[in-house]
This record gives structure tokens, sequence and C-alpha cells, in this order.
């Protein structure tokens, strides 16, 4: 059973937009009304995709959502001809493509019966993503169908917010060794609402089947919600044997790294202190929503960042200085995902780690470089250049962006189940 870490991106879908739906989200909240580019957004993530199959990592894709969404519509007994301008964006919204949002996956060495669990995050909190995981399950449940290897859960019941990955952090040996699963919640912070809630990380850890003494519950600190971390992904990041956090990220830092050095003392915790990149200059950077990857072949870990990262000082310099360390991250590599990243979604958004064996997956979830050579060329010629969100409820546009979605199902063979 050769199990491995497969990112799975989240496709950019052609509805990709900026109608500033996310308060707390400061990149949300500033590039409102901005006029987006799907093509070119679309485009980054899979130029992302390439550079780190290059790496030598594997890679697996989720699939753009209906937009607009009109069952969605339906229950609110509206259309998108009839329905007001902020039910009509979240209607249109793309942010399925924040796959790091999808689920909450624990692989099948820490769980209970073996296999590898995902739960489908409810993303109750902000209503235009509170539809999104209808679909979500069904990619799930397609791609990993294989009831032998995963088990898919439905999700937490509201009001308990579930943003999935994003608040989940697992700390092993390597990626198929038993592990330490962390589960990062919030309370509130400057009047911005905490997206998850205990209640659903701890319904979460029961349903995986994980040991109650090998999993950590840490609450994000008020500041950090307050300053615009608004999910844990944006102050800390975690791969293998390596905690990778900013010094403001948990309420309680010095409980939880004796916590965790007492279940993992192999582990190792680089701690970005305030002194050398304020809370400020991390969440506008996204230095910590980086992809905190394991080279093959003894490469060594290197961390993708936002190329923003490149372009703020403070966080520059600390990057200089951490690969100069003897440290165990050893490259930093920055790459361009500046469609997203004015949406909030960084490289470790846009992702969702599974640790499994790739031949138990349905392989049309899984890509290659040429296989993306093919999406790119769907992308390239049927979605939109530009929106702006004034356009959303267009029926033009509309028609543009259903009939993109249906030629990339139909290119990957999906039609029939999506
Ligand atoms: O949920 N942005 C997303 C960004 C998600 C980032 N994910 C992680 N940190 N893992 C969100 O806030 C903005 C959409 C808009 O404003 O149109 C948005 O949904």
């Amino acid at each position: 059973m050769a199990r491995r870490e497969i990112n799975f991106d989240g496709i950019v879908g052609p509805s990709h937009n900026y109608a500033g739906l996310s308060p707390g989200n400061l990149a949300s909240s500033n590039n409102a009304g901005a006029v987006s580019h799907p093509r070119a957004a679309a485009l980054q993530g899979i130029a992302k995709m390439r550079a780190n199959i290059a790496l030598g990592l594997a890679q697996g894709i989720f699939l753009p959502q209906p937009r607009p969404d009109h069952d969605w519509l339906a229950r609110l007994s509206t259309d998108v001809a009839n329905a007001e301008p902020h039910i009509c964006a979240a209607a249109m919204s793309a942010s399925s493509m924040w796959a790091a949002n999808a689920a909450t996956v624990s692989p099948a060495p820490d769980t209970a019966d073996g296999r590898c669990h995902l739960s489908v995050a409810n993303l109750v909190t902000m209503p235009h993503r509170s539809h999104e995981w209808p679909h979500t399950l069904r990619q799930l449940q397609l791609a990993f169908a294989d009831a032998g290897s995963f088990a898919v859960h439905g999700l937490v019941p509201a009001p308990y917010g579930d943003e999935g990955a994003a608040n989940h952090m697992r700390l092993c040996p390597a990626h198929g060794e038993a592990g330490v699963e962390v589960f990062v919640y919030g309370c509130a912070g400057g009047g911005f609402p905490a997206r998850q809630h205990i209640e659903a990380s701890k319904a979460i850890a029961r349903a995986h089947g994980l040991k109650p003494e090998r999993t950590l519950f840490v609450e994000q600190t008020e500041e950090a919600i307050a300053a615009g971390a608004f999910h844990n992904d944006v102050v800390a990041v975690a791969n293998e044997n390596v905690l990778f956090a900013h010094e403001q990220a948990f309420a309680d830092r010095d409980g939880f790294f004796a916590d965790l050095r007492a279940l993992m003392p192999q582990v190792e915790i680089v701690e970005v202190p305030a002194s050398m990149v304020p809370l400020g200059d991390a969440i506008s950077s996204y230095l910590f929503n980086a992809q905190l990857v394991t080279l093959p072949d003894g490469g060594g870990m290197v961390l993708i960042v936002p190329g923003e990262c490149m372009t703020t000082p403070s966080v520059a310099t600390y990057c200089e200085e951490l690969t100069a360390s003897n440290g165990p991250i050893r490259r930093v590599i920055p790459v361009d995902v500046r469609e997203s990243m004015a949406n909030g979604g960084g490289p470790a958004c846009l992702r969702l780690r599974v640790v499994a064996d790739p031949a138990t997956i349905d392989p049309r979830f899984m890509v290659d470089d040429v296989k993306l050579s093919g999406i790119a060329q769907v992308i390239e010629q049927y979605w939109p250049e530009t929106i702006h969100p004034d356009d959303l409820a267009d029926p033009q546009l509309i028609a543009s962006i259903e009939q993109a979605r249906l030629h990339l199902l139909e290119h990957l063979d999906l039609s029939a189940d999506l």
C-alpha cells in the first residue's frame, strides 16, 4: 500500500468575482467591487499544480460547482432574475475553489477502522459558502468511493460552524504513520465571527474514530481573528514533524506546545516572532497560507508561498533567514495566485490534503502535466476574461459560465456524474 500525500486543488470556476462577501477576510472586503479575471485566475491555479507536479508531488483536482446555484435560489423561493444583488452574488460565488474548506481529512493510520475519513464542511457562517456542501459531498463520494479505503461523512449540523481542513493540522513522523491531529477553533475577534466552532471539531474527531489521547483542541487567539486570520491556516501550517506558526496564533501557546511535545517528542516548532513579522504583515502576505511539503527521495521540506511574500519586506527578510538557517524548511518557492489572493485565498487555501494510495482514488480526480494542459485549453477557450460584480445577473454572462463548466466536465468524462 503506497500511501502518500496528495494535494487536491479546487479548479477556479468561471464565475470567480470580487463581491466582498466575507467579513473578517480583509482581502475580500478590500477588493469588493473590483474587476476579476476568471481565466487568468484558473490558469494561475493550473500553473501552481504543474509546478508542484514538477517537484515530484502527487496532484488531484476538484471541479467547479454549478453557478448560479439554482437549487439554492429555489430554496429561497427566488431566481437569478429576481434575487437581491447580495443573494445573486452568493449564488454565483466561485468560493468552492478554496478546497482547504471542503472537508476535514483524517488519514487511515490515525483512525479506529484503518480507513481514511473525510467529513464535508458545512461552511454555515458565510451565506455564499453555506450551499457548497451538497456538491462537495458529491465529489468526495465519487473521488473516494472505495469503501475499503475511505469513509466519507456528511456535515456537522448548524449552528456549529465547520470550515474543514483550514482549521485542522496533523503532525506525524511521516505521512504514512500515525499522527497527532490538532483542531483549531475560534471564539470571536474584533467583531468578526469565529468560523470554526469547537463543537464541530469534536464531532468530527468522534466521527473519524480518532484516539482522544492523540487529538488536541486548540483555541485561536482573538487578536489573530481580529487582525484578519479568519482561519487557522492564515497563521499556521504543519507538515509531518514540523509546525510553522506565528507567535500570536494560539491562545494558550505554551500549553499547546507542551502538549504537542509530550505526544510527539520529535516535533520541530518553527515559530515566527511578531518582532520579525508583525501579525498584519503575516496576514497581508499570507506567509502561513503556504504549502509546506516534503519532496520525494529525501529532498527535504519546501514552503510554497504566495508571491506577495517576496514584496512584503519583513516577510521577504524572514524567508531569507529561514532558508539560511539549518532548520527543516530548506527552500521557499513563490507562486503567483494573485487572483485568488485578492479574495483571501493563498496556495494552501486552494488545496485539500489527503494521505492515501493514489490507486484507490477515482482517476478522473487525479492529474498529471498532460491532463492539466488539456484542462488549461478548456479554460483558455471558455472561461470569461473579466467579470464586474455588477454584472453577475447578466443572462449572457451566466450562460457562458454554465457552458464553460459543462465543457470542462465533458472533457474530464464527468458530465454524467456531476
Ligand atoms: O471563505 N473568500 C474565502 C477565502 C477562503 C480561504 N480559505 C482558507 N483560508 N483556507 C472565504 O472567506 C471571498 C468571496 C467574495 O468576497 O466574493 C471568499 O469567500
